[in-house]
């Protein structure tokens, strides 16, 4: 009898073997295809809204006019996007490159050496590279491969399992981590400034410097013959706290905003920054965790380098916090912990093809 959990191929491999279409598992269901264009053609267009894009240079500015500004601009971003372009956000253009040749150079090794690393997600090893598991009726599958690793805090990194080669893989990824911390620090202090909160009250809501966990994701979409059929990430929105991301300056990533899917557009030296579910929740719904997905293309590789900030699986109950809920604006979340969130939304989504944690479906 076949697994219902078989292992899928790499997508590298199924890419390089020279075939014009692809496989049933990657062939989105009919409604969702006809809202799959030409993702080049949309990165161009200039109609409709656009993702924001914030300036932090005044982030921590004396100039109490310059930092209030940033901080508004940051907050009514979150409230109506829950994604944005982060710009001169401080963290060095050298290290950012070293992220991504490191990243890239992995990436470029032979599969039989990236095998080394692979992970063994029926046996509850989730980190290492791997590609997505056909986990439900449909078997349904992504077009990419990817790899995965705690990176922050110190202690909690398995140092064996990340790659070995190139050798700047290591310090590159683990200075970039302590750089993003910092950065998920400034900018959970502008949110709970935003809800009236003491600066550091997210920060520590969600386990502070010893337990909100950074893992980072590195999504490796190989080029796909048939893109308008398949997706590279399927709509979802994120569970974390926070979300940063970098890409390799090929578009791919669309928002469904106000009923729509909007085409991010590629930002020089930016990182774009996702609003999770949970700050969604802890913030009562007034900060949004939007719903986004990941195009594929004929002619580029795609790569991004996502970085997620977790509050811890059981320890944290979270639920809308008590200064943001009143009668007129009732809880809109239950208390959950972590993991009762994330296994809420596996449960509702095999059991709902049609609805995404209660959010509007991608079609
Ligand atoms: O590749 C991207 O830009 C987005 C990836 C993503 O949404 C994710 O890894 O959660
Ligand atoms: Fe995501």
């Amino acid at each position: 009898m076949v697994s219902p959990m078989a292992p899928s191929p790499r997508v590298e491999i199924l890419a390089r073997s020279g075939i014009n279409t692809i496989p049933k598992e990657y062939v989105r269901p009919e409604e969702e295809l006809k809202s799959i264009g030409d993702i080049f053609a949309e990165e161009k267009s200039m109609d409709g809204p656009q993702v924001p894009t914030i300036d932090l240079e005044a982030i921590n500015s004396d100039d109490e006019e310059m930092r209030k500004k940033c901080h508004e601009e940051l907050k009514q971003a979150a409230m109506e996007w829950g994604v944005m372009h982060l710009i001169n956000h401080g963290i060095p253009k050298e290290l950012v490159n070293r992220v991504k040749v490191a990243g890239r150079e992995f990436f470029e090794l032979p599969v039989e050496e990236k095998e080394k690393y692979a992970n063994d997600q029926e046996a509850g090893n989730v980190q290492g590279y791997g590609s997505k598991l056909a986990n439900n009726a449909s078997g349904q599958l992504e077009w990419e491969d990817y790899f995965f690793h705690c990176v922050f805090p110190e202690e909690k990194r398995d140092l064996s399992i990340w790659p070995k080669n190139p050798a700047d893989y290591i310090p590159a990824t683990s200075e970039y981590a302590k750089q993003i911390r910092a950065l998920a620090t400034k900018v959970l202090s502008v949110l709970s400034l935003g809800l009236g909160l003491e600066h550091d009250r997210l920060e520590k809501e969600i386990g502070g410097m010893e337990d909100l966990t950074l893992q980072m994701k590195i999504n490796y979409y190989p080029k796909c013959p048939q893109p308008e059929l398949a997706l590279g990430v399927e709509a979802h929105t994120d569970v974390s706290a926070l979300t940063f991301i970098l890409h390799n300056m090929v578009p791919g990533l669309q928002l469904f905003y106000k009923g729509n899917w909007v085409t991010a557009k590629c930002v020089p030296n930016s990182i774009i920054m996702h609003v999770g579910d949970t700050v969604e929740i802890l913030s009562n719904g007034r900060y949004k965790s939007i719903l986004h997905r990941g195009l594929v293309n004929k002619e580029k590789v795609r790569v991004s380098w996502a970085v997620f900030c977790e509050p811890p699986k059981e320890k944290i109950i979270l639920r809308p916090l008590p200064e943001t809920v009143s009668e007129a604006e009732p809880p809109c979340f239950p208390p959950r912990t972590f993991a009762q969130h994330i296994k809420h939304k596996l449960f509702k989504k095999s059991g709902d093809e049609d609805s995404l944690d209660g959010k509007k479906s991608s079609h």
